[in-house]
């Protein structure tokens, strides 16, 4: 038994293969399986930013950072990632809002096949940067769709009318 024990980094490599091969010699006798191969893939976060952003682009984080927004649209790449939308392309808002008698709901679309991402809905009475709370609210719908994005809604009740949403996109351990 071989271990091949990938060294864990945030550099875009693409697919990488190792082949094991077992050569012949006198001291014994091969059988018919004399080669294993291993593929070793970058973590989803880098295999996107490979896709989207050039050498030079990669080690600038106002471009290509988590949080960055080289299109402006307001939606930071991480989010850009977890919703399968383009950073270089201007996307519509990444929150549905609707506010009827106190009782927000909500509504956004993301990409569940993103492993190494979780989306968190916010909460805020005013734009400043310390005052964003997570929603309390409850799921109320989720549902894939034909190109396997999934539709999710929540609903949070007793909502103040200046209040605002937004979402944040968080690297979790995949
Ligand atoms: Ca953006
Ligand atoms: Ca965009």
């Amino acid at each position: 038994m071989v271990d091949v024990q990938p060294l864990a980094d945030s550099d875009v490599e693409g697919d990488e293969t190792v082949v094991l091969t077992l050569l012949p010699d006198a001291g014994y006798t091969l059988c018919v399986e004399t080669q294993a191969v291993v593929r070793i893939r970058d973590a989803s976060r880098d295999a996107w930013r490979g896709v989207f952003f050039t050498p030079q682009e990669l080690v600038d984080p106002n471009i290509s950072g988590d949080a960055a927004d080289p299109d402006g649209d307001g939606i930071p790449n991480a989010l850009e990632h977890a919703m399968r939308l383009d950073p270089w392309e201007p996307d519509p808002p990444e929150i549905g809002l609707l506010i009827e008698d106190d009782t927000a709901f909500l509504g956004y679309t993301w990409d569940p096949s993103v492993e190494d991402m979780e989306i968190e809905i916010l909460q805020s009475s005013d734009l400043s940067e310390g005052d964003w709370e997570p929603l309390e609210g409850v799921l109320t719908h989720r549902e894939s769709r034909a190109d396997l994005l999934e539709d999710v809604s929540y609903e949070s009740s007793a909502t103040p009318t200046n209040a605002l949403f937004r979402l944040r996109g968080r690297r979790i351990e995949p």
